[in-house]
Parts: structure tokens; sequence; C-alpha cells
């Protein structure tokens, strides 16, 4: 088993860090295609277009996404009042990306190799863009354990199904391994910035990224389900034991790739039902709604909190 991804070392002063990619091949490639943005280095000018981002936030739905740099907009003054935000990937319906200063929210659909298909490129994007002291959040809904529905989570480690801090993929036939840890000190930024705003509870915990949503995170209302209550009530009190307070489906890779990148990165998600107490998400719609956007209240305080001492 191969180890990789080692901590890239701790800048001095992250505003003068720039993306580090591990791919020796790129620098020698004439032009780079981003398939899935529908972008390219020989026909778009990507420093131009992204070299003033600072902040990049990346979440499930295009649509979230869109009323988050709509928000972010105007909560920060960054455009003219009614400015539109159009999707920068038009001509490819893969993944949507926003752009309002220096701020850029970019979705990445349900799951590992979604996001991390969308991480590889974004990544790209940001050195081609030759982007410096960029911050990358997570916004996203995830299922709690032990938590009042509603609940913000901010994620101190992303681990796997079996509680390791570690993401685990097969390349080349050969395990990689690589460490799943997040940015402490913006960690706690993020949890001061909840306190500011006083509106949520807000905890930092270990988050649980699983493969599948049903019998990936111990449900019993998936199409297959070879367990019982009980043995599902066993593993969350063993998660909640190991430090686990919510499930999702994309933290483990988009913490590795970013930790590998020397990318500061964080996790803020929202818990939509308290998995000790069941598995249907059947709040109401409203109630939801407004669930999924404390993440995005938060995450555009921390922006606007940055903005305001640069
Ligand atoms: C949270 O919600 C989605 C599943 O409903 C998944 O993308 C995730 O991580
Ligand atoms: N997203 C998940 O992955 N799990 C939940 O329980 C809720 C949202």
């Amino acid at each position: 088993m191969a180890s990789a991804g080692a901590a890239a070392t701790e800048p001095e002063n992250h505003s003068t860090c720039f993306v580090q990619l591990r791919n020796p091949h790129i620098a020698r490639m004439k032009e780079d295609v981003l398939y899935h943005f529908n972008l390219s280095t020989s026909t778009h000018d990507l420093p131009a277009m992204f070299g003033d981002v600072k902040f990049v936030c990346v979440g499930g739905s295009p649509s979230r996404m869109q009323a988050f740099i709509e928000y972010v907009s105007s909560e920060l003054g960054l455009g003219r009042p009614g400015e539109d935000h159009p999707n920068i990937c038009v001509g490819t319906d893969r993944y949507a990306m926003f752009k309002a200063g220096p701020v850029l929210s970019v979705s990445h659909g349900m799951g590992i190799p979604s996001i991390a298909i969308m991480l590889h490129e974004l990544l790209k994007l940001l050195y081609h863009a030759r982007c410096s002291g960029v911050t990358v959040i997570r916004i996203g809904t995830s299922g709690g354990i032990g938590l009042e529905p509603g609940s913000v989570v901010i994620t101190r480690r992303a681990v796997d199904a079996r509680f390791r801090p570690e993401f685990e993929q097969v390349v080349l036939g050969e395990r990689v391994v690589r460490s799943t840890e997040l940015d402490e000190p913006l960690t706690r930024e993020l949890l001061q910035c909840s306190a500011d705003l006083r509106e949520f509870g807000t905890v930092v915990g270990d988050t649980m990224c699983t493969l599948d949503f049903y019998e990936g995170q111990g449900r019993l209302d998936g199409a297959l389900c070879s367990y019982t209550e009980r043995d599902k009530q066993e593993y969350l009190r063993a998660a909640h034991a190991a430090g686990v307070r919510n499930i999702e489906m994309e933290s483990s890779v988009f913490a590795a790739m970013c930790r590998a990148c020397g990318l500061r990165a964080a996790v803020v998600c929202v818990t939509l039902l308290d998995r000790l107490e069941g598995d249907q998400i059947s709040s109401p719609r409203e109630v939801l709604a407004e669930f999924q956007k404390r993440p995005q209240r938060l995450v555009g305080h921390f922006i606007k909190k940055c903005l305001a001492v640069a």
C-alpha cells in the first residue's frame, strides 16, 4: 500500500500560497482541456477569468450554488444590484459554476466519484489561473448523530465507514491512502463565525463519508437491507463514540485532495435529521430549505469578515 499526499508544508503566509499540483505531467502539456467544465487553457484566458478568486465554495446542487452566489453577491455588495450571475460552464450540464468578485461557487453532484472529477479540474483551473491564498469550503447537507436537526457541523476530519481519517483509492491496481485532516485554524474561525451569528447550533466533530446513502449509512429504508434496527443503533452509537457527529458522501476525497494540493479547506454541513431517531427525511420542504441556507449564511459571514480585514 502506498501512502500519498503527505501534508503540504504549512505556508508561512496563506495569502501568498499557490496551488501545488501533484502531477509532473501537467507542466509539459501544450493545452489542458477541463472537459467537464467545458473550459480549456487554449480557448479561455483562465488567469483573466479566475485570477482574483480567493474563496471557492462547492456544494451538491447547481441551484443551491447559484442561490449561494446570489446571496454572497448581495450580502457582500460584490456586484451591481440585480446583476445576473450566469453559469460559466455553459455547454455542459455536468457541473455549474458561478462567480462574484473573489468568490467562486461550483456544484459537484452526489458522491465521491462526482466530486473527485470536479476537484481535479477545479484544482487545475486555480493552478492555471495562478490563484494564490485560496480557501475552499464545501457547504452541504448531512445526517446528524445525536444532534438536533438543523444543527451545523464543521468537520474536524473526515473519516471512512470504519472511522479512519483516510481516503483510500485504487491507483494502477494498488491501494493509495491519503490523509483527510482539515485545517484546524480555519475550523476555529468558522466556529467563531457561527458564534457571531447566534442563529443556530454549531459543533465541530468528525464527519463520516460513505459510498452510499442507504446501506452505506446504516439505513433501514433502502431497497436492500441485511441488518436489524439494533445492529444499526450499535453502529451509529460506535460512530458517535469515535467522534463522528454527521454523515455525508463527499468530505473524505474533498479533504484529501485539497490537503495534497496545499489548499486551506473546510467542510460545513447542516444536519437534516438525527439518524438515532430515524432514516427518512420527512421534515416539510420549507423547513429543509431553511436548514440548507444555514451553511451558506455561516460561510457568507466568514467571507465578509475576511474581506473586511483584507
Ligand atoms: C449529502 O446529501 C447527498 C445525499 O442526499 C450527498 O451528496 C451528501 O453528501
Ligand atoms: N445527506 C446524507 O448523505 N445523509 C443524510 O442522512 C442526509 C443528507
